[in-house]
Order: C-alpha cells, then structure tokens, then sequence
C-alpha cells in the first residue's frame, strides 16, 4: 500500500485539516500517518476556538518514525502552528526521503488568518526549496511572492497567472497548483504548472457566492492521494478540482452554515468504487 504521512492540525469541529484528510486519503486506499502540529477546538474562523500549540511534539515523533524505520511515499504538510514548526519541518522532510507536498496554509481572500503574522510568510518561504509540489490558493501565493492580492487583484488574468506559476517554481518545486482563482468569465479556477514538460492546464468550474472554510484541504487532500497512486500532476488536480465542485453543490443544496465545511462525505464513495 502506499504510504503518506501529513502535518497539520486537528480542528475538532468546522471540517479543514486532519477531519478532511485521514477520510479522503483512507478512501482512496492509501494508507495515512499524521504528525499533529496543534490541536483546535474549531477552525480559526469560528469566534471563540481553543489552540493548543504542539510544536515541542514534533522532534519526537520525527525521532520515533526516524527509530521506527518508517517509509513515506508523501510527505504532505498543511496548517502549522507557529513559524517555529518551519524549521521543525525542514528537520522531518531532511530525515525522510519522499515526494514533498506543501500546502503553504496562511490566508485566504487577500489576508492572514487571524492566527498568523508576517513572520509565517517569511517562514513558509523557507519551506519552497525542499518541495516537489506546492498547493497555494492565489492569496498565499501572491504573500509567497511578496505581492497584495488586495493590489494585484485586477492584473490578474490567464497570462498573469502563467507568470506567477513560473516564479513561484523557480523558488523550488517543480510543480505549482494555484487554487482559487476568479477570472473575469465567471468561473473559479485551479491553474497547474509542471516545470519538467513546460506544461500548464487549468480546470474551471461556475463560482458559488460563499466561502467554506476547509475547501483547501479538501483539495489537497484528493491531489495528494491521487499523486501518490501515480497519477500525474494535472489529472490528480482535474480529479481534487472536480471533487470539490460535488462537495460545494451538495453543501449548497444542503443550506447549511457555510463554517461548517463542505459536505465531501456522499462523494467518498467515487474514490472506493475506483480502487
Ligand atoms: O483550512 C485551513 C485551516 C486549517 N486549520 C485551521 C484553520 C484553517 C483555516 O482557517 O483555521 C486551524
């Protein structure tokens, strides 16, 4: 079986993080470890959530997997909990050798999560040499190139895109996925770019009026397993993008609170019936 291990937070409530991986991943057969980097009562944009920072934990469970002789085919980071983790990180994916996947969890529409300050910017820059594939939404790319999407917001066209997918390579990863992306048709857009073969492909789908926290992991976490089953950077995006399409219909049909996350749990059962 393949083997990926994830870094990121568990948020009791609110859908993001360890609640969207470990059952996506799992679905589609492959096995999860995870090292936990904080433990919340709820996602960030909840009013009034707990945050218990793990940072200290991470160098044991590096030095156990480490001992263990664990193998990883992936080694998929998310949510950290402070810029200290950043060089905790480095440590992990130095002792491991593995595909690296970063999703460089900082914001979302042109801001900072209330939890983080400019120094998670400068930290996450460290992190882009060591990956192979880095998943930024537009918001977190822009701050990973020192540019405000508050500023940028209007340049931002097919061209523009291509531009930034290629900088943002030339830090590091060999291949870049940017989410997020509105473009004048209409349409909300994942934009791909693979430095080896030079190749760029985008998958669009009509935008829906709300924002759910949690939609990043949702992604990720179906490019991850997709990825590591072998399928190739532009499929495994197809795939996660159109994933997160039937999860925000349904939620929409559903009416619930968009806080409460995405309603991916129906679609699981595409990823079992394919195995
Ligand atoms: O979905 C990203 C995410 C992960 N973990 C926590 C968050 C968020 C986004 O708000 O608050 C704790």
């Amino acid at each position: 079986m393949k083997k990926v291990v994830t870094i990121q937070d568990i948020s009791g409530f609110g859908k993001c993080s360890l609640t969207v991986a470990l059952p996506i991943i799992s679905a589609m057969g492959v096995s999860l470890s995870v090292v936990p980097t904080a433990v919340l009562s709820t996602h960030t944009a909840i009013d009034g959530y707990t945050y218990h920072d793990l940072t200290a934990d991470i160098p044991f469970f590096t030095k156990h997997y480490k001992e263990l002789g664990l193998i990883f085919d992936t080694i998929y980071t998310g949510f950290l909990a402070s810029p200290k983790q950043i060089d905790l990180i480095i440590e992990f994916f130095k002792t491991f050798n593995a595909k690296i996947v970063v999703d460089p969890v900082m914001g979302d529409q042109g801001k900072l999560y209330n939890c983080f300050d400019k120094d998670m910017i400068a930290q996450f820059k460290k992190l882009l040499p060591f990956a192979d594939i880095i998943t930024p939404n537009i918001t977190e790319a822009l701050f990973l190139l020192d540019k405000s999407y508050a500023e940028e917001k209007n340049a931002i066209d097919e061209n523009y895109i291509k531009q930034i997918l290629r900088q943002l390579s030339e830090k590091g990863p060999k291949k870049v996925v940017i989410t997020g992306i509105e473009l004048d048709n209409g349409q909300v857009s994942v934009f791909v770019y693979d430095r080896d073969a030079d190749s760029f492909s985008f998958f669009g789908h009509d935008k829906v009026d709300a924002h759910f926290p949690g939609t990043g992991d949702v992604f990720c976490s179906t490019l991850v397993g997709s990825l590591t089953k072998g399928i190739d950077i532009h499929n495994s995006a197809k795939i996660a993008a159109s994933f997160v399409h039937s999860a925000i219909v349904a939620t929409v049909k559903a009416g619930s609170n968009p806080l409460f996350g995405l309603n991916f749990e129906p679609q699981l059962k595409n990823f079992f019936v394919t195995q």
